[in-house]
């Protein structure tokens, strides 16, 4: 049995569980979350304790994907993890399409239907959601979310703990810097700084955060 230790047990979680599962890399799933043992079951899956269980079970599960979608958390969690000896597999929907020259770290989700183009290199704990796609030469930083149905071209970066919201669209070789917040529907012509918010089309920073 190929076992998979799932942190969060939230919307998030039951699709990277599901997600898990369709890969056919893993076949039995188990979450923690702080919410035990108010919730004991999500969908057919067990919860078996809260984070601070997590040390007990390095033996019997030691793969584990952390799936929160918050991203300062769900790096905070990522390091918390790995400094505990768990191994931090990616967890990648069969139906997805990534390129053999991409470059992956670790616990990196990728859902159905996304694509990512040749020479691209994403940072640990990235979520690239469902039917979104990252063309060639982009660049992602550690927890960087690209939400579904971001259409991300050539030559792009994200800094650390990014997300680019659902529906977004970025033309080539754009720079966005860390912490920073892409809204929904926006369409990204030039560069967007550290720690903002910017919406539109064309998307302007809006404010910091
Ligand atoms: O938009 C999409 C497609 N997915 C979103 C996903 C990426 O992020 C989704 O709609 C949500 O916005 C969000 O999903 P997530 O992370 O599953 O949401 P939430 O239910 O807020 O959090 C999941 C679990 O994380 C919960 O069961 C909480 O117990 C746990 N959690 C949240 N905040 C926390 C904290 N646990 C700890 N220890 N500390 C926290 O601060």
């Amino acid at each position: 049995m190929n076992q998979l230790l799932v942190i969060g047990a939230g919307g998030h979680g039951k699709v990277v569980a599901e997600t898990a599962l369709a890969s056919s890399e893993w076949d039995n799933i188990a979450f923690l979350d702080d919410a035990f043992p108010s919730q004991k079951v999500l969908l057919s899956w067990p919860l078996l304790g809260t984070l601070d269980d997590a040390g007990g079970l390095t033996e019997e599960y030691p793969n584990l994907v952390v799936a929160i979608g918050r991203n300062s958390l769900r790096l905070q969690l990522i390091n918390r993890f790995s400094s505990l000896g768990f191994k931090l597999p990616n967890i990648i929907h069969p139906t997805a399409l990534v390129s053999p020259s991409v470059k992956l770290e670790k616990g990196i989700v990728i859902f159905p239907k996304a694509v990512i183009n040749a020479e691209s290199h994403l940072g640990s704990g990235c979520i690239i959601n469902t039917s979104s796609t990252i063309d060639h030469d982009c660049t992602l930083g550690d927890g960087v979310h690209v939400c579904p149905g971001v259409n991300m071209a050539g030559g792009v970066s994200v800094g650390e703990g990014s997300l680019i919201g659902t529906g977004s669209s970025i033309i080539q070789q754009i720079q966005i810097g860390s912490n920073s917040v892409v809204g929904a529907g926006s369409v990204v012509v030039s560069d967007i700084g550290d720690s903002v918010t910017a919406f539109g089309n064309p998307a302007r920073e809006q404010g910091n955060r």
